[in-house]
């Protein structure tokens, strides 16, 4: 039976995937829907080389995990993953930490996963490979003559080609596209930065077919937007009638929820929050900032610089505004559960979300899904956010020009009724029609389409694979529960 293998840098216990957010989720959107395995890390780390390969069976869902040594975990996960293509796919490149060697953990690791997927793949299974942790995975399993049809899907913006040519591997990250069949981005800006990059780094060469031949293939790189699955922040009967009788705040709730990430534009939020409590007075004591910014990769050195920045600002802002019964950023440094996010969604009269860049950003999209639609919230994006390019009924600011932002907050804040309906009910239609249903499966046609045109090319894949890419879509509608899996692991 054909199945669709996804691999990811990090593994969620299905039983919790879905709470995870994110990523996570989009992954197991796809998988509940389809026959098949998730292969990558289980996010322990361990002190030894032999790795022991764990599959788990939850939901009638299977995963197949394995840990990271400390070093790989320094070198592979926070150096080159985060601390080099993090930042430079981001357009941070005074943040790169191009020394160091990173590169060959991170080559390491690929091919050790390689090595322990490639004995699980059978002739006709389709391969999904996310983000930049795993970018050399394809090179890897063709290495070990894997020939089925594999797509890369890179949730993260790609910056300018100038910053991508920095990277000193900048010809090996080439190589390592090129053994892909399917290239998946966010935005049709991100395909333009990735097709210039590959112009530039090697010579790519745009063909008729609006492919692009790197080296001896043929790729094709397209825009699959992200989406959110709606229904995972639908209220049920009476839930929200308790919610509001809970809720005794006499103040209009902005919520910000962002990793503490120095992508995501917090002290240019925060900023922007302290010019607009001084340049529009009236609105003290009737607004509060409620930021959540969950801590992550707290070893990585700019993340401890961030963290620091935040503190200080959040800390001088509330010290003059503040009074007594009355604090203006309520800084909240820590993961929420997923369940009550929902109800801070909904409590809030503005979403405010201002990456200086992000591939997609779904906590926009989550905020519209948990609005109440005759009453709605208003949505201000950074037009730098990928789902900008989707929500362009938000109220779109720039992060960077404090004065924008400023004028975004009260926009939003005085937007009369009617026009918040309005732009919900648009903002809601988007985020419905262009749901994670409908990205797996525009993603996963697109792959298909592009493996065909591997067995039309390669002497070398089996003869059944064309037919099994066919059954593999269809079982993809009926839901089909996972298939066996044999070789040499230990359960
Ligand atoms: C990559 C790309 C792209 C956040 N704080 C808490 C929490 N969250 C959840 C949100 C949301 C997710 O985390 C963050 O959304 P992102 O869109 O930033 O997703 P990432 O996986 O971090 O990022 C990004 C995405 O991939 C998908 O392609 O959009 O651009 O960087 O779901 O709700 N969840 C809980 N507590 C928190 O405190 N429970």
């Amino acid at each position: 039976m054909a199945r669709l293998v996804m691999v990811s840098n990090r593994v969620i216990d299905f039983n919790v995937a879905q709470q995870a957010g994110g990523v996570a989720v989009a992954i197991y959107n796809t998988l509940a829907r389809q026959s098949g395995f998730w292969f990558g890390w289980d996010g322990q780390i361990v002190d030894s080389d032999c790795a022991e390969i764990k599959v788990s069976r939850a939901n009638g869902h299977m995963t197949v995990t394995e840990p990271l040594t400390p070093a790989d975990y320094a070198e592979y996960y926070l150096g080159y993953s985060n601390s080099v293509l993090w930042p430079v796919f981001h357009n941070r490149l005074d943040l790169a930490q191009f020394e160091a060697g990173y590169y060959s953990r991170y080559v390491a690791v690929n091919e050790r996963f390689a090595a322990h997927l490639a004995p699980l793949i059978e002739p006709d299974d389709v391969i999904w490979v996310h983000d930049y942790h795993l970018l050399p995975m394809a090179l890897e399993l063709r290495k070990l003559g894997i020939e089925n049809p594999i797509g890369y899907f890179l949730h993260i913006p790609v910056g300018p080609a100038q910053a991508l040519l920095a990277i000193p591997e900048n010809k090996e990250i080439a190589r390592a596209l090129s053994a892909y069949d399917l290239i998946g981005l966010q935005t049709q800006s991100d395909v333009r930065n990735l097709i210039d990059f590959l112009q530039q780094s090697v010579f790519g060469r745009l063909l008729p077919s609006g492919r692009i031949r790197v080296f001896e293939a043929e790729l094709d790189i397209g825009c699959f937007p992200v989406g959110i699955d709606p229904a995972d922040f639908a209220f049920g009967p009476g839930e929200v009638e308790a919610l509001k009788a809970a809720d005794t705040s006499e103040t209009n709730r902005i919520i910000g929820i962002d990793r503490l990430d120095y992508t995501k534009g917090l002290p240019q939020k925060f900023r922007a929050y302290g010019k607009f409590l001084d340049e529009y007075p009236n609105y003290r004591r009737r607004i509060v900032l409620s930021q959540f910014a969950p801590p992550t990769r707290e070893s990585v050195e700019a993340y401890a610089d961030i963290k620091a920045e935040l503190e200080s600002l959040a800390g001088s802002i509330n010290g003059r505004f503040g009074e007594l019964d009355w604090v203006p950023i309520n800084y909240i440094h820590r993961t929420i559960p997923r369940a009550e996010l929902r109800d801070v969604y909904r409590l809030s009269r503005i979403g405010w979300v201002t990456p200086l860049m992000d591939g997609m950003n779904l906590v926009a999209k989550e905020f519209i899904a948990c609005q109440d639609p005759a009453d709605p919230g208003v949505l201000i994006l950074s037009k730098f956010a990928g789902a900008a390019a989707q929500l362009t009924d938000a109220v779109l600011v720039n992060p960077y020009d404090v004065n924008d932002m400023v004028q975004g907050l009260r926009i939003a804040l005085e937007m009369p009724l009617d026009e918040r309906r309005e732009r919900h009910d648009r903002l809601l239609s988007g985020i419905r029609k262009n749901d994670s249903n409908d990205w797996s499966h525009s993603y996963f046609s697109a792959l298909m389409k592009a493996g065909q045109r591997r067995f039309a090319r390669s002497p070398k894949s089996p003869p059944e694979m064309g037919q099994a890419l066919e059954r593999l879509q269809s079982s993809a509608k009926k839901n089909i529960p996972p298939s066996r899996l044999t070789a040499n692991v230990v359960t």
